[in-house]
């Protein structure tokens, strides 16, 4: 395969996503900002040269129209490379609907076999940065995992900062931080971003911890082999037929092992976010007078290189993007 950085085309498919959901932003209408997003993100796909193949997408094909698990994407021209591709055109459809913070518009590729086939299902989730790595672990209880970060942080418990999905499930999770004395971040939706924040100091958060989508976990891992990050997971299942599901997407293995990093995602892998509203990480997406600002990562684990691309899109040279091309895309959503 051709040696180059891809991930600097796929940012331009996260781009379109972005831009192009961001108008949708505060509606309230979390299908409308999803589709939009979908859309534009299957659009800019054509341009990419690859024979690429979804397998963390929006769905099973026959519940998502598109980019659904199993679907080619890419130019997939004959010497065009083999890639698995692992996305989420809208992580945080209701952060997008309700302009919260921390939307963002993913894509994670990397060659056949990296990415687990994760079903859409839940995932039990601990994440942190550099120094958290061969540190923090699944099997291990909250308030033993930041006692362990805290000591190879040299910091003190009470001065690293959790963030949580602030959900019913996570009722004890929470009173056991709280217990151990460590500061929390309750966020609404988005733990990508939250993910994704662990390894940025400015951002202020320490440790990701609690249950979220197991698809967004495959993301998060993606991004943390680039960034030196550590993260854990271990699938959660509430219905046999998640089981069966899991099955039928990951085969004859144990579905209750803890998932490393590695399993997670592992190889030559690239990765490219967007941000939609902003938040830990990027900032959202700004429309100007004839166009628009985007703030993009973009990063690959071979080289550990990690790029923020700050662009000014000119609607003139994009007329997609400008209001009349948002109502011909909203025509077809
Ligand atoms: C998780 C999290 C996402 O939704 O999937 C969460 O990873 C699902 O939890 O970032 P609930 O079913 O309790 O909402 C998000 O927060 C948004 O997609």
């Amino acid at each position: 395969m051709e040696d180059r950085n891809m991930a600097l085309e796929l940012v331009r498919v996260t781009e379109a996503a972005s831009i192009t959901c961001a108008r949708s932003m505060g509606k309230g209408d979390a299908k409308l900002s999803d589709q939009l997003a979908v859309n534009a993100m299957r659009a800019a796909f054509d341009n990419i040269h690859i024979s690429g193949t979804v397998v963390i997408g929006e769905g099973e094909r026959d519940e998502a129209p598109m980019l659904y698990i199993g679907e080619e994407v890419g130019r997939r021209a004959d010497r065009d490379p083999e890639m698995d591709i692992a996305l989420d055109p809208l992580e945080g459809t209701d952060i997008c609907a309700y302009g919260r913070q921390g939307a963002l518009s993913v894509i994670a590729m990397a060659p056949r076999g990296c990415f687990l086939h994760a079903p859409d299902i839940y995932m039990n989730k601990v994440a942190a940065g550099p120094a958290g790595r061969g540190v923090i672990e699944i099997s291990k209880s909250p308030a033993e995992n930041l006692r362990n970060l805290a000591q190879a942080m040299n910091r003190e418990v009470e001065d690293l900062t959790a963030i949580v999905l602030d959900r019913p499930r996570h009722h004890d999770l929470i009173a056991e931080i709280r217990g151990a004395g460590s500061r929390i971040r309750l966020i609404e939706d988005g733990d990508v971003d939250a993910a994704i924040a662990t390894c940025k100091e400015e951002s202020g958060i320490d440790i990701l911890f609690g249950i979220g989508g197991a698809p967004e976990g495959v993301l998060a891992a993606a991004a943390l082999q680039c960034m030196g990050g550590e993260i854990q997971g271990r699938l959660m299942f509430y219905k046999d037929e998640e089981r069966k599901r899991a099955r039928k997407l990951m085969g004859d293995v144990d579905l209750e092992a803890v998932l490393t990093r590695d399993d997670l995602a592992h190889g030559d892998i690239l990765f490219a976010a967007t941000g939609v509203t902003g938040g830990g990480m990027l900032k959202g997406v700004r429309f100007f007078s004839g166009g628009c600002e985007t703030h993009s990562l973009v990063m690959r684990s071979k080289s550990g290189t990690i790029r923020f691309i700050e662009a000014i899109h000119d609607f003139q040279n994009k007329p997609y993007y400008t209001l009349d091309g948002l109502h011909q895309l909203m025509e077809e959503v």
